[in-house]
């Protein structure tokens, strides 16, 4: 077997220069995983350790930005790519990021499997409520009545609650936060902490097709408001006070961790990938 040479440029910078539009929140998650995979490294992770799977959509430009390993999947493939990944290495700590039109349209079916699963990974979902890169089509959690060129008439549908889907699939990590970078890095962290699939909707408006920057001014913190994190009941109360549509003056928005349960791991419930994690390796280490 081929010794492994160590790594030792910790850069996570990359020469691309980011085509977001200038004030796009998603500048604000970008500085906020970084700065939060700079404090993993000072903790001793390195940059070979994490890898990042991104969807396809602005959201999924990220991956340009990041110098890490990972894969810049298929539109809507972002947890399933992650599943692979764990499971060909469970030593690997995973990062997935989706936008809603990946995580809820194209990809909703895996979400429900994500949390069944409960591979050890990380999945942020950049909520702008629409589908942004192609100019904004309504996604499943775009506000009733929203009106573009594909639906002149108006969405006719309720939007879905993706947190209530999350704690019905028995995801043990459920939180939503606003894009802005101090509330990744406080969440990158709780959900570092956290073994098992963490499930984690950042709301980013759109600046351009789905500008509401009003929701900030209308978020609150759970944490900070005696929300019992364990309490799956109260969880589902706290996710049915917003349900996606806009919104009004009386509107709040719940932030924070709205439940958290450790549970069994796929990674601890087979043998062989307990195995490669007590022993450090990847299959591709075991392989004759
Ligand atoms: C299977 C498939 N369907 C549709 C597309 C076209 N497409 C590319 S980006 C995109 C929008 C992505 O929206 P979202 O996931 O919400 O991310 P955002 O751009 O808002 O960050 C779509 C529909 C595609 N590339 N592949």
């Amino acid at each position: 077997m081929k010794e492994k040479k160590e790594n030792t440029n910790q850069e996570i910078n990359t020469p691309i220069i980011p085509t977001w539009c200038p004030g796009c929140f998603n500048f604000q998650i970008l500085a906020g995983i970084k700065s939060s995979l700079l404090k993993q490294f000072e903790q001793g992770k390195k940059k070979e350790d994490f890898a990042i799977v991104t969807g396809i959509g602005c959201h999924a430009k990220i991956f340009d930005y990041i110098n890490l390993n990972g894969i810049n999947t298929l539109h809507g493939r972002v947890l399933p790519t992650c599943l692979g990944i764990k499971i060909g290495n469970p030593n690997l700590n995973v990062l997935g990021f989706s936008g809603d039109g990946d995580a809820y349209a194209e990809g909703m079916e895996h979400l429900i499997y994500a949390a069944r699963y409960n591979a050890d990974f990380k999945y942020f979902v950049h909520n702008n409520q629409v589908f942004a890169l192609t100019i904004a089509q309504p996604t499943p959690v775009t506000e009733k009545g929203y009106i573009d060129k594909t639906n002149p008439l108006g969405v006719k549908f309720n939007p879905i609650n993706p947190i209530k889907i999350m704690l019905s699939a028995g995801a043990g990590f459920v939180a939503r936060i606003f894009a802005e970078k101090s509330q990744i890095e406080w969440i990158f962290e709780e959900a570092m902490k956290h073994k098992g699939f963490a499930f984690i909707e950042i709301l980013q408006p759109c600046i351009i097709f789905h500008n509401d920057q009003g929701y900030k001014n209308r978020t609150y913190n759970l944490q900070e408001n005696n929300h019992d994190k364990t309490n799956l009941k109260q969880a589902f109360e706290k996710a049915e006070e917003f349900d996606y549509n806009i919104i009004n003056e009386k509107t709040k928005i719940p932030i924070g961790i709205f439940y958290q349960e450790e549970k069994p791991t796929i990674e601890e419930q087979y043998p062989q990938l307990k195995k490669l994690k007590e022993d450090k390796k990847s299959w591709k280490d075991i392989q004759r």
